[in-house]
């Protein structure tokens, strides 16, 4: 007889958000001529879930609607809708700890560039677990190189645009893999330090001082940076944001990467220079310790409190 599997939302599959109806997973589907498929028109979010809480989602819906506004694409919900639209597809699928994907694509047109073709655009949802990197790159740190693929420059496609455009990220990660590296750093044009494919850097340097490129080089600003900038500053960290090349990189104590899905993750390695002692450093653990109990502790209510119990969402031993 065969065994019926209880999966993590209780035997109901992940369910998603399209377009204000809820479908299981195998039903999530888009059009083929859907501009998003087509040529990337599109934009999108990763947010997490922790402790029964979105972490950040306004600072998430505010970057959201700030690209959306500058690609000329009209969001067919209010930024109060699509924050209830969130919160609803983390309780449809029972969850207190979760990653977040929305997508807002430009819709189905026809085989055209035009825009226009689409009638209305496109919300999609995803609330579900995701894979970090391995325990070990969190306790022991991670390789990374310089690669050769440069960042776009402003007057191309914005990199402040969380565009559904990653074809220049995803080739950062082949490179990085090609030289057997975890992951790739990327220079602007002017040869200064940006992010990595999917997060933004952060040195510490020998004064002691916390330095990460200013969102005017080309990065995408980050919420996680920016949550990191505020918590290391009450910390008493100085925090600058300024320019740096691959020599303050080398000479760096300390280097390490964030972003919502990955946290804070040390980087011991830089083009085979070892950065600091090869260890994830004071600083860096001290930070990620900060950051987790910061995370764990803020963000908007998933479930409603009513009179100090729960009322709904599947609870986990603390
Ligand atoms: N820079 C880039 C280019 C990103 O894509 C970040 C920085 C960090 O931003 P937040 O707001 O998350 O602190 C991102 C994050 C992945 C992945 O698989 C990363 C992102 C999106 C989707 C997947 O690493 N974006």
């Amino acid at each position: 007889m065969p065994v019926r599997r209880i999966d993590q939302t209780g035997g109901m599959g992940i369910q998603i958000y399209i377009d204000g109806r809820f479908v299981p997973k195998e039903q999530a589907t888009v059009s083929v001529y859907d501009h998003g498929f087509l040529y990337g028109d599109g934009i999108f979010e990763g947010l997490r879930a922790y402790n029964g809480r979105i972490f950040k989602l306004r600072e998430h819906l505010e970057r959201l609607y700030e690209s959306a506004h500058h690609v000329m694409l009209d969001i067919p919900l209010s930024m109060e809708e699509i924050k209830e639209a969130a919160l609803e597809t983390v309780r449809r699928n029972n969850l207190r700890d979760a990653y977040i994907r929305i997508i807002v694509s430009r819709g189905a047109g026809d085989l055209g560039l035009d825009p226009k073709k689409c009638s209305r655009a496109s919300i999609i949802i995803i609330a579900d677990k995701i894979t970090l990197f391995p325990q070990e790159f969190y306790e022991q740190g991670l390789k990374a190189i310089t690669v050769a693929t440069r960042q776009r420059i402003s007057d191309t496609l914005e990199p402040r645009i969380k565009s559904l455009n990653y074809l220049n990220n995803i080739l950062v990660k082949i490179e990085a893999a090609n030289a057997g590296a975890v992951e790739g750093i990327m220079l602007n044009n002017q040869g200064y330090v940006v992010e990595s494919s999917g997060a933004n850097i952060f040195i510490v340097d020998k004064s002691g001082s916390l330095i990460t490129p200013p969102a005017y080089l080309g990065i995408l600003e980050g919420v996680t940076r920016n949550a990191v900038i505020e918590i290391a500053r009450d910390s008493g960290f100085t925090v600058l944001e300024k320019p740096f090349t691959r020599h303050d990189l080398y000479i760096a104590r300390e280097c390490f990467l964030t972003g919502t899905a990955a946290e804070l993750v040390p980087v011991i390695s830089i083009d085979s220079r070892i950065i600091g002692e090869g260890v994830p450093g004071p600083v860096t653990r001290r930070l990620m310790r900060d950051y987790s109990e910061y995370a764990q502790s803020n963000g908007t209510e998933i479930y409603p409190q009513v009179s100090g119990k729960q009322v709904s969402g599947k609870k986990e031993a603390r």
